[in-house]
């Protein structure tokens, strides 16, 4: 059938040998270990990935091509780019001439092209000229506002609009998140540190054990992964005794705030982890904040400006022009992600967000294509359970997920 004939391609796709031991059976066998000929798995979570690595003129080249693929919203594209910068990057060698990327994965004609016109330029023509088009440039300035997505940069980008400041004046209406977006655009922009990530994880320990003793915080995200700065800060919450963690949320934003911590938040209600889904998306209840952080890293942000209270209404340090960066106004914001979860779902929690994005998305597909179980933040599951989904609330009692053997104090993936 069609499905076994994907099974089996993808099985070779992985460099695992087939052996055939007779007319109606298959065996595919472990990976081969030819030092001779390596095999490298199409799959990004077999692959092991290092932050530094031996090919950054061209993974660099792949990620201008894969944004701007995702600017015209050519999804596959986008994903074909990012799929083989994953693998660039996997490589122990620096690729040097064509015949080095024979038997590499994940590459199809057009990365393959400008590979090719960077070993023979040094430089790919067309990433030149992704560089330099206005086009890109004014969405990668609109989209880097928090709360603006492809879309409603396009259409600001054909309306004439090219930065945060032509946005202030144009007269458009902005949400409430497309405000914040623009107020603090300068330090959103400006990479979080890991020592800044650090500070950020003890002002919301302090919050959360003055709220509830026992309970856990734990970083995520690519400072996880050991990345020295990252866009945000992600933070995953939970208690050791199931059930605690419910409620969580809204006291701990309503305590930053009374510290004058929350400059902004928007709570997505989840299902608290008791739902589950097919998705890669997560239920679990999260809160999409943008926090003050004092100049010391973990020295208190200061009193509350006047006026700057109540939940992420606050007006102060607005900039003119969306410009106002932290330089001599003594702190700075920095996008962070709390999210609270179950204990009985920490691990598969921890697992998808700690990343990366290409890591988690091969996990799931490895999941899905060669076990056919279906992962997600929330679980690991037999397929069939997720097409007959028990009634809700009843999930954990009458159907658990597989146990995942991921120690809780794994090292970084
Ligand atoms: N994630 C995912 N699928 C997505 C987006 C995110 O599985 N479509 C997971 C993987 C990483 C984690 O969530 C946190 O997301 P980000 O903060 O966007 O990624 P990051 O690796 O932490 O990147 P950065 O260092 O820039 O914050
Ligand atoms: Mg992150």
């Amino acid at each position: 059938s069609l499905l076994d004939i994907s099974w089996f391609t993808d099985s070779m796709e992985t460099g695992r040998p087939v052996e055939i031991l007779d007319r109606h059976r298959l065996q595919v066998s472990a990976p081969r270990s030819d030092p001779e000929e390596p095999r490298i798995s199409a799959y990004a979570c077999q692959r092991r990935t290092p932050l530094d690595h031996l090919n950054k003129i061209f993974t660099d080249a792949s990620e201008v091509l894969a944004e701007n693929a995702e600017f015209s919203e050519s999804e596959g594209r986008g994903l074909a780019f990012r799929k083989a910068g994953s693998v660039l990057r996997s490589l122990p060698f620096a690729v040097s001439r064509m015949e080095d990327l024979r038997g590499v994965p994940c590459l199809g004609e057009h990365s393959r092209k400008i590979i090719q016109e960077i070993l023979e330029d040094g430089v790919s023509g067309e990433v030149e000229g992704v560089l330099r088009s206005e086009r890109y440039r004014a969405m990668k300035a609109l989209t880097g506002v928090f709360g603006v997505g492809v879309k409603t940069a396009d259409r600001w980008v054909r309306e004439g609009l090219r930065t945060p400041g032509d946005l202030l004046t144009s007269g458009h209406r902005l949400s409430r998140e497309q405000e914040a977006g623009v107020r603090y655009y300068e330090d959103l922009n400006c990479p979080v540190t890991r020592a800044e990530a650090d500070a950020i994880g003890e002002i919301v320990k302090e919050a959360v054990h003055s709220i509830l003793p026992g309970a856990r915080v734990t970083l995520t995200g690519g400072f996880r992964r050991g990345k020295e700065a990252g866009h945000d800060v992600d933070l995953l919450i939970t208690h050791p005794e199931e059930g605690k963690e419910e409620g969580l949320l809204g006291k701990l934003t309503s305590w930053l705030d009374s510290q004058g911590v929350l400059l902004y938040q928007r709570v997505s209600e989840g299902s608290g982890g008791r739902g589950r889904e097919s998705g890669p998306m997560d239920h679990f209840h999260r809160s999409f904040s943008i926090l003050k952080l004092g100049e010391q890293p973990g020295a208190p942000p200061g009193p509350p400006q006047p006026g700057a209270s109540s939940a992420g209404q606050t007006q102060e340090a607005a900039s003119p022009r969306g410009q106002g960066g932290a330089q001599g106004r003594g702190w700075r914001a920095v996008r962070v992600d709390l999210v609270i979860c179950p204990y009985s779902q920490f691990a598969y929690a921890l697992l998808g967000w700690t990343g990366s994005q290409q890591f988690e998305r091969d996990l799931r597909r490895f999941a899905s294509q060669e076990r056919d179980m279906s992962l997600n933040s929330h679980g690991l599951y037999q397929r069939e359970q997720v097409r007959t989904p028990p009634p809700p609330h009843c999930i954990s009692e009458s159907s658990p997920p597989l146990s995942l053997s991921l120690s809780l104090s794994s090292p970084p993936l």
